[in-house]
């Protein structure tokens, strides 16, 4: 199987004015589609069985060969795997091939302690810039285009993620990674930017930096943005589109699966086109995790048909939306997911860095000062996302100057900051004044607007 079959290495436009980067590819018909899926999944299934000794334990447990797997049908008695599972695998357990045949490796923050690691094959960095092609082809982008890029460049997949599939493109790609608004703002107009990629948060905020330097809608010359890496809503769709004056289109994946390129919406805006010729995906019941039918909404399970380096199968991705099959006006055939409305785990997104609560439970209970008692008050100024960490201390913390304080405030950001890589603000509480539940305890308060 070839990573990149299907190759088009030209955009063909469709009827409704999009484009397809790998034409058969998007296109093929449901019967096409269902036979690639499953000539994929058992060659997806023979590597993890010969190369994962977790695979071969877990089909082994499940008294299940690949060759049981002969329809679709078969799919739902694979095993899951989880989040835990590739932690416990830290770091490359979960990989298929020899050290020799890797070529990257990316890693997100993982539930405790360690990130997740991924890893891909020159095969799968080939592949991967192709699903990007293709989702940047969708919003229209051709070679001459230039993307600007700030998504962060580094172990997040976002930068190099976007990068690869703009240069598969043949397009123009503008390395910038986030940040330094005022750069951004005077290259997209000096070098005639025409397509953004960043979370849907510092689009919001890119657009009100212009507003603020007098700068119209007209006077950017950026037609398309990408966005994605964290929820987003259409009304914050319909702020971006008339701030930067482009459409706005939702982007989708985890670094579970290799990064963004999961799915992609296309000039349509109904949804994401699922790339199911290299990922299967099903909707389950979080609780019972059986299979739920089209249309309903619950957590998205995606198995990879095509990464060679780490096959993840029947993966949990706690992201809820539902699927729909119907084939969209742009001539794509896969089938779309709605925008993520929540997750079934306690994952938080902070401008588009994942965050758990217990990677700040852990550091904060490593400081003797600190009482076992906090909340993370999560809240959105402006347009972004603002955490506040309110950690009890002793009653002793208090008979210390001011400037004291403040250093060990600032000690505590500077130890969060090193695990969750993102800026938190500390604020110290007198004993007993952080509510205590009788049941559960609550230690998120997200307050931003839903
Ligand atoms: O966020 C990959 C990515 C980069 C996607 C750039 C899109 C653009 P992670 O850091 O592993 O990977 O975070 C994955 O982010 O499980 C969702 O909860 C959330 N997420 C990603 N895209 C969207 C989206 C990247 N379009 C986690 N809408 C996922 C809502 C999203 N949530």
């Amino acid at each position: 199987m070839s990573a990149v079959a299907g190759r088009a290495g030209a955009i063909t436009p469709d009827k409704a004015g999009g484009n397809h980067w790998q034409q058969d590819a998007e296109t093929m018909t449901i019967e096409q589609l269902r036979d690639t899926q499953m000539e994929r999944l058992g060659a997806t299934l023979r590597s993890a069985v010969d190369n994962v000794p977790f695979y071969r334990r877990r089909l082994d447990e499940a008294g299940l060969s690949p060759d049981d797997v002969t329809c679709h049908g078969d799919a739902c008695d694979l095993p899951f795997t989880t989040k835990i599972d590739l932690r416990d695998h830290y770091p490359f357990g979960m990989f298929a091939v020899p050290r020799h045949e890797l070529v990257r490796v990316h890693a997100s923050s993982g539930t405790t302690g360690n990130p997740t690691t991924v890893g891909y094959t020159a095969g799968d960095v080939a592949l991967w810039a192709d699903l990007i092609a293709r989702t940047l082809a969708a919003g229209g982008m051709k070679p001459g285009d230039m993307l600007q890029n700030a998504y962060g460049y580094g172990l997040f997949t976002g930068g190099l993620g976007l990068h690869g599939g703009c240069e598969r493109l043949g397009a123009i790609i503008l390395p910038i990674s986030g940040g330094n608004t005022d750069r951004q703002l005077k290259l997209m107009r000096d070098f005639g930017v025409t397509a953004l990629s960043c979370t849907p948060s510092y689009a919001l905020y890119l657009a009100e930096a212009a507003r603020d330097r007098g700068l119209r809608p007209d006077d950017l010359p950026i037609r398309v943005g990408f966005h994605g890496a964290e929820p987003w809503t259409n009304e914050m769709r319909r702020q971006i589109e008339e701030g930067l004056g482009i459409d706005a289109l939702d982007i989708y994946g985890l670094s579970e699966m290799g990064g963004p390129g999961v799915a992609f919406e296309c000039l349509c805006k109904t949804g994401m086109h699922v790339n199911e010729d290299h990922y299967m995906v099903e909707i389950v019941d979080p609780q019972t995790l059986e299979q739920l039918p089209e249309g309903a909404v619950g957590e998205l399970v995606v198995t990879t048909l095509s990464r060679a380096a780490q096959p993840l199968i029947r993966y949990r991705t706690r992201d809820l939306c539902s699927l729909v099959y119907e084939p969209c006006e742009c001539g794509r055939t896969f089938a779309r997911m709605t925008k993520p409305v929540g997750r079934s785990d306690d994952m938080l997104i902070i401008r588009g860095v994942n965050v758990f609560p217990s990677q700040i439970e852990e550091v904060l209970m490593t400081i003797p000062q600190i009482e076992p008692h906090y909340q993370i008050v999560v809240d959105r100024k402006g347009h972004l996302d603002m955490v506040e960490v309110w950690i009890e201390v002793g009653e002793d913390i208090f008979g210390e100057t001011m400037g004291q304080l403040e250093t060990f405030e600032r000690f505590v950001q500077q130890r969060l900051y090193s695990v969750l890589n993102i800026q938190v603000q500390v604020k110290l509480k007198e004993p007993r004044t952080i509510a205590r539940s009788e049941g559960k305890a609550v230690r998120v308060i997200d307050k931003r607007p839903k």
